[in-house]
């Protein structure tokens, strides 16, 4: 039996666009205002899945929750016709409105955080979504997440869990906080979380500026319902730095990315990095390796503006490990050279291979922002609903829908147009059909 890694990217939404709603991510406050491009967004997305497909990867693809969320409007007390709920929270909400149609479920390393089978104590795969507690736009993304991951991932190999309670104590990320080092796939590995702080013990330390988003209890608690309770695989929780959250790095996968008995990360991401690297070698073995990125190299303000460790660590057919890299790296000289001689160090890293995500990079989300990391044996990937597997065909269908579909041209004031919800709708029913989801969205219901 093999077992092998897959990456579910998300498809990023018709309503793609720059609202500058995630305070303390700097690329979403950065470009707040900026006119943005969906159809280009998706087809970026749908390039990458296509490049990892074609070079043999496990690779599919997740369906964006439905936008705008007028029901999310409506809880906050925007009454009457769709178009009249718009219209009033353009005037009087814009903030709300642009929350309603944030494309941000296309990171689906915020949808969810997945344990493998080889860890877990029932020897099932598990799901918890993301509660997203922090951000309001991101807080309303689980119960279509949860029905979407249901219906890619049916029947009894799989088990799904319910958000967190929705509160800033359990605040929860998903995996982009979490990351599953092992000897090998299929063999039962570490699952490392990393939180920023505790939600209970205001004693401990914190960011002073920007909000830590991930709790230690949210950590604790999804490690419990998962079953790594030692048996087979075993949870780890370490703490971020706060100094590094106050520069911006708002999940760890924007400091840090493991894959197998690899730990890429910078020198300042976590708080007590000796203590942890000595735990993971202790449990993983002597074949751990950490690949440490020292701040004379590369600053933390070049990681963050790169995104240097928003990449995806991938383990080829012949063995050896593969980087990709957003575009930003290639473009930021010190990030680039750096590069060049980590591949010519003769470490784990062989090869870095850049992919262009700027539309999705623009509001803070790299090529690990956009993928879920699901690890499968052969029979629990045939359990996976097949019409979301990345093939030449899927992605020649999904590109024409988003020719069809997409709008070009996005902007804040765009966000008041009715007509888009209709335009959003239509395209949605009709992927829900090309994926066989079934009836996920509200609007369907
Ligand atoms: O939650 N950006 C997302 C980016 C998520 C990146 N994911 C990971 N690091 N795994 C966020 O901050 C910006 C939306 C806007 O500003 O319009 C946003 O939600």
């Amino acid at each position: 039996m093999t077992t092998r890694e897959f990456n579910f990217d998300g498809l990023v939404g018709p309503t793609h666009n720059y609202s500058g709603l995630s305070y303390g991510n700097v690329a979403s406050a950065k470009n707040q205002g900026a006119i943005a491009n969906p159809r280009r967004a998706a087809l970026q997305g749908l390039a990458k899945m296509k490049q990892l497909a074609d070079l043999g990867f496990g690779q599919g693809v997740l369906a964006p929750v439905a936008r705008p969320d007028l029901d999310a409007l409506r809880k906050v007390g925007f009454t009457g016709s769709d178009a009249e709920v718009v219209s009033r929270a353009a005037k009087e909400a814009p903030a709300l409105l642009a929350s309603a149609h944030s494309a941000s479920s296309m990171w689906t390393a915020n949808a969810a955080t997945v344990s493998a089978s080889a860890d877990t104590a029932d020897g099932k795969v598990h799901f918890t979504p993301a509660n997203l507690n922090n951000k309001f736009h991101r807080s309303i993304e689980h119960p279509t997440t949860a029905r979407i991951l249901k219906a890619v991932f049916p029947g009894e190999r799989f088990v799904h869990h319910d958000a967190l309670p929705a509160c800033p104590q359990f605040g929860d990320e998903g995996a982009a906080n979490h990351t599953r080092l092992t000897r090998a796939y299929g063999e039962p590995g570490v699952e490392l979380f990393v939180y920023g702080c505790s939600g209970f013990d205001l004693s401990q330390p914190a960011p002073k500026k920007f909000p830590a988003r991930q709790t230690l209890e949210a950590s604790q608690a999804v490690a419990r319902l998962h079953g790594l309770d030692g048996s087979r695989g075993l949870a780890v929780f370490a703490q971020q730095n706060p100094d590094v959250i106050d520069a911006g790095v708002f999940h760890n996968d924007v400091i840090a990315v493991g894959n197998g008995p690899v730990l890429f990360h910078h020198q300042a991401a976590f708080l007590r990095t000796a203590e942890l690297l000595r735990t993971l070698r202790e449990k993983i073995g002597e074949r751990f390796a950490s690949v440490e990125v020292p701040t004379s190299e590369v600053s933390v303000e070049d990681a963050v503006q790169s995104y240097l460790f928003n990449s995806q660590l991938l383990t080829k057919q012949d063995g050896s490990m593969m980087l990709v890299v957003p575009s930003e790296c290639d473009a930021n000289i010190r990030v680039k050279d750096y590069l060049a001689r980590l591949v010519e160090s003769g470490g784990p890293i062989a090869e870095v291979r850049v992919m262009d995500l700027r539309e999705s990079m623009m509001n803070g989300g790299g090529p690990a922002c956009l993928r879920l990391r699901v690890e499968l044996n052969d029979a629990e990937a045939k359990a996976v609903n097949p019409a979301v597997l990345m093939s030449d065909t899927l992605h020649a269908t999904l590109s024409a829908w988003v020719a069809q579909h997409y709008r070009d041209r996005v902007t804040g004031d765009d966000l008041a147009d009715p007509a888009l919800i209709t335009e959003a709708r239509t395209a949605l029913d009709e992927l829900t059909r090309i994926l066989k989801l079934g009836s996920v969205y509200a609007f369907q219901r």
